[in-house]
């Protein structure tokens, strides 16, 4: 298949397209390095270093052989992104490319405004470019487990049956996201079930839990082709940050009690998740959802995981939850979609933690100590930075 990898500089984007590219599929990836200018902004970097695209691209075309075309645009610009659609010509189009940091997106209005901007107005482009250029295209789009937020029933895959004063239809599954960012997903969500329905077209919309691990069988080939590792109080997820913290012998950060649940999955899981979702396209006109995760626990629970496979001591903090979120709550999922498919999950396990430990180890001499603590406060419509204050 020839697949459009939008965001393929990114944390996730990158290991998925080699992951693509190695299975033989024919890949492209797009990318405007926005990630790249947040690391600026926030004065921040990737624990792991990491090479530029063009460094990149060679560097798999060395070790495998393979050709990745990449494209340097903004989905922002809709003349960019049709021209990129009509001269790449894909079956299929994997949509990463979003600013993806609940914490950034609730920084103050300008952070809130860009990432809706970014967001809703570059998946609308996708969603005319694919009209425009070719309406059979199948958009793979990446989602969150946190546009449904934490409701008091159980979490279907992105559908409901609503019986209704004795009437039933199946309608999109209520949302209640907790973060302008995760707002940004469900407003895309709702463009695309609009787009599948008046224009015929075919989405799979991913809704994926926190994503953990650094390292894939392709990106350990060659030190080159390594993915971002993000720490920091703002980009960086929960259990790779405790991960780094544990390292260093920093207290684990956790917000509040820890008893908020989320959904977990491996970085190895995404990248078949998309595989799987690329070759078994949705049907013309369908909107179909998965719900891309393999396990949940509680922030507590994983910060526990992190604290018993780490050799040495560590400690737990419990800091003033900055959040807005539900402690204490009822979470049960539904995610057999992918597995219907064939996925055949990586659980959370002491291998690939402790693989993660080495990773940390290695390059804990470039992390910034400062980085590590919470800035960012829901409760205020504007946090100070740590470079303003
Ligand atoms: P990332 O920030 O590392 O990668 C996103 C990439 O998209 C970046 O390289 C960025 O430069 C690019 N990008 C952003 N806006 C763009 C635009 N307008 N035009 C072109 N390129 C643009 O994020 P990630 O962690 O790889 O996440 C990828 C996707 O998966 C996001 O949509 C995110 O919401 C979703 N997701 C991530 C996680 C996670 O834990 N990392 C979990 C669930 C869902
Ligand atoms: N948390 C801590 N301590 C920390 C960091 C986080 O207790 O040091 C807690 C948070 O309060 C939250 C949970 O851990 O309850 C997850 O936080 P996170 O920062 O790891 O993840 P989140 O903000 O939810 O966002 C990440 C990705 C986002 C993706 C989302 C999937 O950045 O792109 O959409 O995970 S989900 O959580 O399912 O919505």
């Amino acid at each position: 298949m020839r697949i459009l990898v939008l965001g393929g500089d990114g944390y996730l984007g990158w290991p998925t397209a080699l992951h693509l590219s190695d299975c033989g599929h024919d890949v492209a990836v797009a990318d405007n390095f926005a990630r790249r200018a947040y690391d600026h902004e926030m004065g921040v970097r990737s624990l792991v270093p990491m090479e530029p695209l063009q460094v990149r691209v060679d560097a798999w075309r060395e070790v495998s052989g393979q050709d990745i075309k990449a494209y340097y645009g903004d989905l922002v610009d809709a003349e960019f992104t049709v021209e990129m659609i009509r001269d790449f010509r894909p079956d299929t189009i994997v949509h990463f490319a979003e600013q993806r940091a609940a914490p950034y997106s609730m920084i103050d209005r300008k952070h809130a405004v860009y990432t809706q901007q970014n967001n809703v107005v570059g998946n609308l482009n996708v969603l005319f470019a694919i009209q425009e250029v070719d309406p059979e295209i199948h958009l793979v789009k990446l989602g969150t487990m946190g546009e449904y937020g934490t409701p008091n029933i159980d979490i279907e895959e992105g559908w409901l049956e609503v019986t209704h004063k004795g009437r039933t239809d199946r309608m999109l599954y209520p949302k209640k996201p907790g973060s302008f960012y995760h707002l940004s997903k469900v407003h895309d969500s709702h463009n695309i079930e609009f787009a599948c329905r008046i224009w015929g077209l075919r989405a799979t919309d991913l809704n994926q839990g926190v994503v953990y691990g650094q390292e894939t069988p392709q990106t350990v080939r060659d030190p080159r082709l390594a993915t971002r590792f993000d720490y920091d109080a703002i980009f960086g997820t929960v259990l790779n940050r405790f991960v780094i913290q544990a390292v260093l012998g920093h207290p684990l950060t956790v917000y509040g009690t820890g008893s908020q649940t989320r959904g977990v999955i491996d970085i190895r899981d995404t990248v078949e998740c998309i595989r799987l979702a690329s070759e078994n396209p949705a049907d013309k006109g369908e909107f179909r959802v998965f719900n891309q995760m393999t396990e949940s626990f509680s922030v507590e629970e994983i910060a526990k995981t992190v604290a018993n496979n780490y050799h040495g001591t560590v400690e737990v903090e419990y800091l003033d939850n900055p959040r807005v979120e539900q402690d204490h709550h009822y979470y049960n999922v539904v995610h057999t979609g992918l597995v219907e498919l064939g996925l055949d999950p990586h659980l959370l396990s002491n291998t690939l933690i402790n693989s993660l430990f080495g990773v940390a180890e290695q390059f804990k001499d470039r992390v910034d100590l400062a980085a590590m603590r919470p800035t960012v406060e829901w409760r205020t419509a504007s946090s100070p930075l740590r470079s303003q204050g």
